[in-house]
């Protein structure tokens, strides 16, 4: 079982589509462990965005970013970390296939309306700079058998 972590960005609570993406997640057979609506610190955002500080887009990310409520989540499952990563299609929504997120409801990279880890490392760093332990949630999945 592999974890990992989703942000839906600012302008997912205004267009009102928090659940038809959270409920490709689930279609998946991805188990949500944790899920809270926030507005992102902005110094929470700069840690969380680290990688990129050197790159001419970072203070306009940032500021959307924290423009507005998000929605993060502890997304768990086989592979969770590249099976979310696919739903979410290529970073750049005129790249990312139609029936992926991105290709389905963004029109640009910076508003590309969902944030998933790149790799282990990513996800481990990125689920602890937004939950605290006892956020994630340990519960009996009765589908398990049926997803595989
Ligand atoms: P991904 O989110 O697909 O892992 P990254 O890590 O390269 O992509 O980029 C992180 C975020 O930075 C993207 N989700 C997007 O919001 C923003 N971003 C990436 N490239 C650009 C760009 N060229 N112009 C504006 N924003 C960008």
């Amino acid at each position: 079982m592999e974890r990992t972590f989703c942000m839906l960005k600012p302008g997912i609570l205004q267009r009102r589509i928090v659940g038809r993406i959270v409920s490709r997640i689930e279609h998946k057979g991805l188990k949500i462990c944790a899920m809270k609506m926030m507005r992102i610190p902005r110094a929470q955002c700069e840690r969380h965005y680290s990688e990129h500080k050197e790159r001419p887009f970072f203070k306009s990310l940032v500021d959307y970013m924290t423009s507005g409520p998000v929605v993060a989540m502890v997304v768990e499952g086989q592979d969770a970390i590249r099976y979310l990563r696919q739903l979410c299609g290529a970073t750049n929504p005129a790249e990312a296939a139609p029936g992926t997120i991105r290709g389905d409801f963004a029109l640009v990279t910076q508003n590309n309306i969902i944030h998933a880890s790149d790799g282990p490392e990513s996800a481990r760093r990125e689920i602890e700079l937004f939950f605290t332990a006892d956020e994630i949630l340990e519960y009996e999945d009765g589908n398990r058998s049926w997803l595989g």
